[in-house]
């Protein structure tokens, strides 16, 4: 059984050819990707955030251990994915203005693919009338932002408000650490998920799938 504790040290110290070494070794050796996702490296992101806030790591740190999760990410997105789902819809995803954490969007986008929606994913730093352009020229039928910093999380208020203004039938939602349902209900977005896997409920449930 794969060590998932020395999985979140990895993330924690950075060691980017560790954490993928254990990530292929979890892998290999059966390890559920959920589990390795959540207890190794989510697990150790979380510590790193808490230290980054108490002033024991500066963001030097944060990004070397943001590095070496992309980079397990990258290995363990395939199994994550399931292979051959037919599209259930498009999706439009992406991390809002002015705001450039995109691991748990990311995390959101691969979660849609495997559940089968055809997900286009802007990036980040993503303006409300990129949202509702991208949307209408692919005829979308949920649009997923995410925000991490508390300053960006009115973005969100104005891509919904853009959705309005456009007359597009496609539906908001989002996420993100510092959201919540109440502040989704406050700017009248769709929905509101607390992690990647409730977010594919949310979708699917906002289409009625
Ligand atoms: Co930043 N950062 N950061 N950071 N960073 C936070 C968010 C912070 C909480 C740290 C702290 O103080 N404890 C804090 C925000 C404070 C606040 O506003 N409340 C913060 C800050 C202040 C900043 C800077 C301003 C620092 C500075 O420059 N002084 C700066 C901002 C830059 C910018 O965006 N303009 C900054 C920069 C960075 C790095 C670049 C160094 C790096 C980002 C690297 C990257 O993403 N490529 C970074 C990181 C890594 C973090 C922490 C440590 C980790 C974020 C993360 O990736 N978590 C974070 C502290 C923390 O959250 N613990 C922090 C793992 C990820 C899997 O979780 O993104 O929450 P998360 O996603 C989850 C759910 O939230 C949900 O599902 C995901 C999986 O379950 N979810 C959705 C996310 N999006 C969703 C969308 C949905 C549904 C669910 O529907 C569409």
């Amino acid at each position: 059984m794969a060590d998932m504790n020395a999985l979140s040290q990895a993330v924690i110290t950075g060691d980017q050819t560790q954490a993928l070494e254990l990530t292929k070794a979890a892998i290999s050796d059966g390890t559920s990707p959920e589990s390795i996702l959540n207890q190794g490296l989510i697990a150790g992101m979380n510590i790193i955030g808490e230290r980054f806030k108490n002033n024991e790591v500066y963001i030097p740190e944060v990004l070397i251990a943001a590095r070496a999760m992309k980079s397990a990410l990258e290995v363990l997105e395939p199994k994550l994915i399931e292979a051959g789902v037919e599209p259930i819809g498009k999706a439009v995803v992406g991390t809002v203005k002015g705001d450039l954490h995109d691991i748990g969007k990311n995390l959101v986008a691969m979660m849609l693919k495997g559940a089968g929606f055809d997900v286009i994913d802007l990036g980040v730093d993503v303006s409300e009338d990129r949202f509702v352009q991208k949307a209408k020229e692919t005829n979308a039928k949920v649009i997923g932002m995410s925000a991490l910093i508390t300053t960006t999380m009115p973005s969100m208020e104005k891509t919904v408000q853009a959705v309005k203004a456009a007359g597009l039938a496609v539906k908001t939602m989002i996420g993100g650490a510092p959201v919540t349902q109440a502040y989704a209900d406050k700017i009248g977005a769709d929905g509101y998920a607390p992690d990647a896997a409730s977010a594919v409920d949310l979708a699917k449930s906002l289409i009625g799938k």
